[in-house]
């Protein structure tokens, strides 16, 4: 077979010899217009994942080699999960190349969202961490939201260089590219996505003139999503897939909340009020007097409270507790890829009990 043929769902290096090793390809399928190793074919008509090889530095490895190429990089974020997915070290993985932030999956989030407050909030964030962004963009990759207008922008900012789409694991990077390579030429789902993270395993270039291509690359992994600690079934039920839906609680002080059995928060002290929860709708909340709450988790965590199913279990770090004082109305309680709680009226004491490792935030609400 000729050298270095790569697999066009996720770049992989293409072999016909060993079926049980990455990139195998019969070689009945070799001269097809569009190559694909057995795992993309799996993961595309199965939905089936194959676990694969490669480590978190392997893939931060490669995707660091870009460091001293020209070009500009589309740094995507999911929104439903921007501290899980904002890559705080990206200036030492893409060198000094002009960087344009792309938040995706804003279909997730309630029509009623003002876009305006979440970009500026989202421009905050980036100042926090130092992270110097030519623009900040809201998009959907699966819906086509916005995608022209970025698609406009990046056109007239790369200055005939690559562009290089760069983020975490599942943001949404394949998709994306997929949703251009579509409206330029009707082919569709030309590089393969999945809700599983570790899906692209190596660049994949898309030509777009004579020179200069958009580049995919492999998702960088952050040991601290949550999406790393929970079995595939739960993982579907956890990230969310349609437009989230508000649920209200009106709580009293000594009053519980528990998110499944993977997140937790009592409501300690301050006057009845409403808690906005905001994660997958197909995620159970369950109410009920703080004084149970100990109780109930014990004996019901994996069965009323579940997730976590008992593969996730088994893997789940214990949850820890963290006492907040929230002062301002529409105040946000963030856990990281899992969801929010917003706080309308403020003036209250919480503890929200949560997977070590996993990141809880406050922002004000947008
Ligand atoms: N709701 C929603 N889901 C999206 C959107 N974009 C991508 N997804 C979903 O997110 C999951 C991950 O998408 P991919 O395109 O494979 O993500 P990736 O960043 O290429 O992932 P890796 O290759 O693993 O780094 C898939 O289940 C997609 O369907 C979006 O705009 N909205
Ligand atoms: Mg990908």
């Amino acid at each position: 077979m000729k050298t270095k043929l790569r697999c066009d769902g996720c770049g992989v290096e293409l072999q016909t010899e060993n079926e049980d090793e990455l990139g195998y390809i019969p070689k009945s399928a070799l001269d097809r217009e569009h190559v694909l190793c057995k795992r993309c074919f799996q993961l595309r008509h199965y939905n089936k994942n194959v676990t694969v090889s490669l480590t978190s530095d392997d893939f931060l490895q490669m995707v660091s080699s870009i460091h001293d190429e020209k070009g500009i990089v589309v740094h995507l974020i999911d929104i439903f999960d921007v501290d899980g997915t904002l890559l705080k070290n990206l200036r030492r993985i893409v060198g000094d190349k002009k960087i344009y932030l792309v938040a995706n999956k804003i279909d997730l989030l309630p029509k009623s969202t003002n876009h305006k407050k979440l970009t500026d909030w989202l421009y905050k964030v980036i100042k926090d961490e130092h992270l110097e962004v030519e623009e900040i963009h809201l998009i959907s990759a699966q819906t086509g939201y916005q995608i022209d207008e970025l698609a406009m922008v990046l056109e007239s900012a790369r200055d005939h260089q690559d562009i290089y789409v760069v983020g975490v694991t599942n943001v949404g990077k394949s998709t994306f590219i997929n949703q251009l390579i579509q409206r330029s030429t009707h082919l569709k789902d030309a590089i393969t996505t999945s809700y599983f993270p570790g899906t692209t395993l190596d660049f994949i270039s898309i030509a777009l003139d004579q020179t200069s291509a958009m580049i995919d690359t492999p998702g960088i992994v952050n040991e601290r999503q949550i999406a790393h600690y929970v079995s595939k079934k739960d993982l579907k039920t956890i990230v969310p897939r349609k437009e989230v839906k508000a649920r209200n609680y009106q709580l009293n002080d000594r009053q519980t909340l528990f998110f499944g059995g993977l997140a937790r928060l009592d409501f300690i002290k301050g006057a009845r009020q409403t808690f906005v929860c905001y994660f997958s709708n197909e995620l159970p909340i369950h109410r009920t007097k703080s004084d149970n709450a100990d109780d109930l988790y014990e004996k019901q965590v994996g069965k009323l409270l579940s997730p976590p199913n008992e593969e996730t279990k088994k893997q789940l770090p214990p949850l820890v507790k963290q006492s907040y004082r929230i002062s301002e109305p529409n105040t946000d309680i963030v856990f990281s890829g899992l969801g929010w709680v917003t706080i309308l009226d403020g003036n209250i004491t919480v503890d929200v009990y949560y997977p070590k490792g996993i990141t809880v935030s406050i922002r004000s609400s947008f």
